[in-house]
Parts: C-alpha cells; sequence; structure tokens
C-alpha cells in the first residue's frame, strides 16, 4: 500500500491557453476542489500535484500552470520539457481565444514532445445559455481536425473537469507499453520515448509528511 507521496508514474500535464480563459481555476478545481470567482493572472508558473490511481498503479500527476499573457510567462522550452500531456483551454464565450488556439497549437509543435496527448478543453460551459460564442461542433470539429480529445468544461460548478483531466491521464497511461508497465523498473520510456519519472521502490520508503505535500501543492516557480 502506498502512502501520499509514493506513485508509480509521474506524468506532467501543461495548461496553455489565453490569459483568462480558466486554466488556474480548472487547476485548482482539480486538485483542491476550490474555485475562485475573482483570480488574478498567473506570474511565472505554478504547479498542483495529485494521485491518481489507474489499473492500481499510483500515478501522480503533476499539472503546470503559467499566464496567457506573455509578459507574465516563464521560459517556454522548461515549461513544455519532458510534458506528456497537455490541456489547451479556450473560453466558450470568447471567439478571440478560440481563435488563438492555432498559436497555442504552434507554440506546441515547436516546444513540446510530438507524442504528447493533447485534449482541447472549451471552458465556462456553465455560460453556455447566456454567453456561448464558440459552439460545440466548433470545438469538436476543430479537434477531430487536429486528432486532439475535446471536452467542454467548467472550472465553475465543475462540470467534466475531473473526467477531462482522467481522460487525459488515461490516454497517456495506455499509450505506455504494457510489459514495461508491469516490470515496475526504474528508467522507463513513456508515449513520447522519454523517460516516465519512477520512483524505485528504495526512495519510495524516504516519504515526505502530510504537511509538505500540501505545500507542494500550490507551490510557484516549480520551474527551471
Ligand atoms: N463562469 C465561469 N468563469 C470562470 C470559469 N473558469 C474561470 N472563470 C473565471 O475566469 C477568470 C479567469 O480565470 P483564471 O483561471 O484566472 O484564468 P487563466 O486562464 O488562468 O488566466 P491567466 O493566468 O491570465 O492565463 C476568473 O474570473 C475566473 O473566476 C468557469 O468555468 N466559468
Ligand atoms: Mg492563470
Amino acid at each position: 500500500m502506498l502512502t501520499d507521496d509514493e506513485y508509480d508514474y509521474l506524468f506532467k500535464l501543461v495548461l496553455i491557453g489565453d490569459s483568462g480563459v480558466g486554466k488556474s481555476n480548472l487547476l485548482s478545481r482539480f486538485t483542491t476542489n476550490e474555485f475562485n470567482l475573482e483570480s488574478k493572472s498567473t506570474i511565472g508558473v505554478e504547479f498542483a500535484t495529485k494521485n491518481i490511481e489507474i489499473e492500481k498503479h499510483t500515478i501522480k500527476a503533476q499539472i503546470w500552470d503559467t499566464s496567457g499573457q506573455e509578459r507574465y510567462r516563464a521560459i517556454t522550452g522548461a515549461y513544455y520539457r519532458g510534458a506528456v500531456g497537455a490541456l489547451l483551454v479556450y473560453d466558450i464565450t470568447r471567439q478571440t481565444s478560440f481563435q488563438n488556439v492555432t498559436h497555442w497549437l504552434k507554440e506546441l509543435r515547436e516546444h513540446a514532445d510530438p507524442n504528447i496527448v493533447i485534449m482541447l478543453v472549451g471552458n465556462k460551459s456553465d455560460l453556455s445559455e447566456t454567453n456561448r460564442a464558440v459552439t460545440t461542433e466548433e470545438g469538436g470539429a476543430l479537434a477531430e481536425q487536429e486528432g486532439f480529445l475535446f471536452m467542454e468544461t467548467s472550472a465553475l460548478d465543475a462540470t467534466n473537469v475531473e473526467n477531462s483531466f482522467a481522460t487525459v491521464f488515461n490516454t497517456i497511461y495506455s499509450n505506455v507499453p504494457k510489459k514495461q508497465v508491469n516490470a515496475d523498473q526504474q528508467g522507463q520510456t513513456g508515449p513520447s520515448g522519454d523517460r516516465i519519472q519512477l520512483r524505485p521502490p528504495s526512495v519510495r520508503s524516504m516519504t515526505r509528511g502530510g504537511d509538505e505535500e500540501a505545500k507542494e501543492k500550490k507551490s510557484s516557480g516549480g520551474c527551471c
């Protein structure tokens, strides 16, 4: 039985998309079930972690978040390095954020591993009735064209938040060669061919306390 800070795999996922689409709130909804109606733009890089179970393996989901605003962003290369998943988020009430998906895609293609698992996420679905500017069909068509997973979410009312992260992590996990999953050895390769960071059993026993884990969950400047 693994304790809180013991895990079999560490999967890094990055959040990208225009400023204000709700990346930070998706992250806080997923990791701590919190939502902030007046959240400020992210400065630099933040990351949070959450352990999830897939087929009796503990996956440490490490999710990185930075600002959609160029001036607040950290070094791009370091942000994408080692990422095996990405949520490319737009705001269903803001057309420009959907149009800019192509910009984020370009950045992903330039800096991320070509085999990264990408989900296109149309956030703020709670405003669907009153303020929708991008139809579900438009989002779905773009995702299909690019070969992405797709989901509409609401960080505000929690619709599909757990589901979207879980789908991406399950897809990443399913791409890991099963023989290697069962081998439970250090130094395995992931879907990207990169090493999946796997903590060996000898290190597992050197666990940190819950308090330290809690601090890590909202630590900033996790990059570089
Ligand atoms: N109605 C609604 N508002 C949301 C939702 N998600 C986020 N918001 C609001 O949208 C605003 C921006 O949210 P953030 O999570 O800070 O956006 P961000 O993408 O992290 O922005 P940057 O850090 O600047 O890139 C905040 O006022 C949030 O409360 C949602 O699902 N529904
Ligand atoms: Mg943010």
